[in-house]
């Protein structure tokens, strides 16, 4: 079902200006880079490439990689207290995925020339975002598999065009992370379905869990297009494959059905079929809500923050301790070579 955003055509945005070039063989080297975008070829980290596209590229990969490392969080916080065994060990190796992510995701950044101490202070001191939904509580268990079902759902439903990506090393990255989103969506649906077929506590929990993340989820996919200043640019250097709203469009598309398997009413009196457009109304989205959120002023945003400077600052004589071990070993190689 997620897979039919390889199929969206590209473009419908106009192509920015072309960008000023200094001499004749950046503009050749810029021809170049042009010429292979043009093509829907892929950029590769040896090529040249302008240094726009390299400081957007950081500015996602990172903050992606952000969103995966600080969306362990809320779903860790479960951990503990899951139901049964099984959940736990599904949940464990969930959240062990999200950590996995992150780290193939910082390497794609890596390659861009930036260092992981870098990603990881502009984190911690607030200057890098990470996505706005995990700055909200888990209060019951319904909202792990709400997350699994919504958030994940909306994880991929954003990150199978970037499978398309231009550039290479984060293209790669997203098949994998795709394929693990999808388990991470199935299982999130069904553990509701089960709670679903449980008591009316249980039915009621996940209706309360829909109630809070539902919105939420529908913000993630980011600002309007019109109000989305990354996105010209983004689409036009093949970075974005489909819009913000596009995007979002699917997702409610895709989910409407879902929700009528499971039994759960989406808390939206306005989301209804379209058959003129082909798709369904919905109401409006909180925006001022999300760039509180994204300006640090949601619920959570302080303790995650609090929490990954705190684990950061904890592991600091594991990566003492293997960097020394990384000395040694060269020596030793060296002592042997000589
Ligand atoms: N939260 O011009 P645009 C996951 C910012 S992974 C916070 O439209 P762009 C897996 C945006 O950065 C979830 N900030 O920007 C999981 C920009 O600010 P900047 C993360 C947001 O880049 C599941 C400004 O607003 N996924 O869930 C958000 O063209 C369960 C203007 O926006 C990705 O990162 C937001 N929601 O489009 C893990 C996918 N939306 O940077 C654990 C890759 C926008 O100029 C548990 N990223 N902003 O200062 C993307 O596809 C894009 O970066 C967008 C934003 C679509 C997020």
């Amino acid at each position: 079902m997620y897979t039919q955003s390889f199929n969206v055509p590209d473009g419908g945005q106009a192509a920015p200006g072309p960008q000023a070039v200094p001499n004749e063989a950046d503009a050749a080297l810029q021809a170049h880079f042009d010429a292979a975008i043009d093509a829907d070829g892929k950029i590769e980290p040896r090529d040249w490439m302008p240094e726009a596209y390299r400081k957007t590229l950081v500015r996602q990969i990172s903050q992606h990689a952000h969103s995966e490392i600080v969306g362990m969080l809320p779903e860790g916080n479960w951990i503990s207290r899951a139901p049964s065994l099984k959940r736990k060990a599904i949940l464990l190796a969930k959240v062990q995925d999200e950590g996995g992510h992150g780290l193939y995701l910082y390497s794609a950044a890596e390659t861009l020339g930036t260092s992981r101490d870098q990603m990881v202070e502009a984190l911690h001191s607030g200057k890098a975002k990470y996505s706005s939904i995990f700055n909200y509580p888990t209060l019951n268990w319904a909202d792990v598999g709400v997350i699994g079902w919504l958030v994940d759902g909306a994880a991929i439903m954003n990150q199978i065009p970037l499978c398309r990506c231009s550039y290479g090393p984060y293209a790669r990255a997203m098949i994998r992370v795709c394929k693990e989103e999808s388990f991470h969506q199935r299982q999130g649906y069904e553990a509701l379905l089960t709670m679903m077929q449980g008591t009316d506590e249980q039915k009621a929990m996940v209706q309360d869990a829909v109630n809070r993340w539902w919105w939420k989820c529908l913000a993630m996919f980011g600002p309007p297009d019109d109000n989305s200043p990354n996105s010209v640019q983004g689409m036009r250097w093949g970075i974005k494959r489909i819009s913000n709203d596009a995007l979002r469009q699917k997702f409610v598309d895709a989910t409407v059905p879902q929700a009528e398997v499971l039994g759960v009413t989406l808390p939206d009196p306005e989301l209804k079929w379209n058959e003129a457009k082909g798709g369904h109304d919905f109401g409006a989205i909180d925006w001022d809500e999300f760039w509180q959120v994204v300006n640090g002023n949601g619920p959570c945003n302080k303790e995650r923050l609090a929490t990954r400077v705190k684990a950061w600052e904890d592991g600091a004589w594991v990566r003492e301790a293997a960097l020394a071990h990384a000395r040694k070993q060269q020596q030793r190689d060296m002592k042997e070579a000589a």
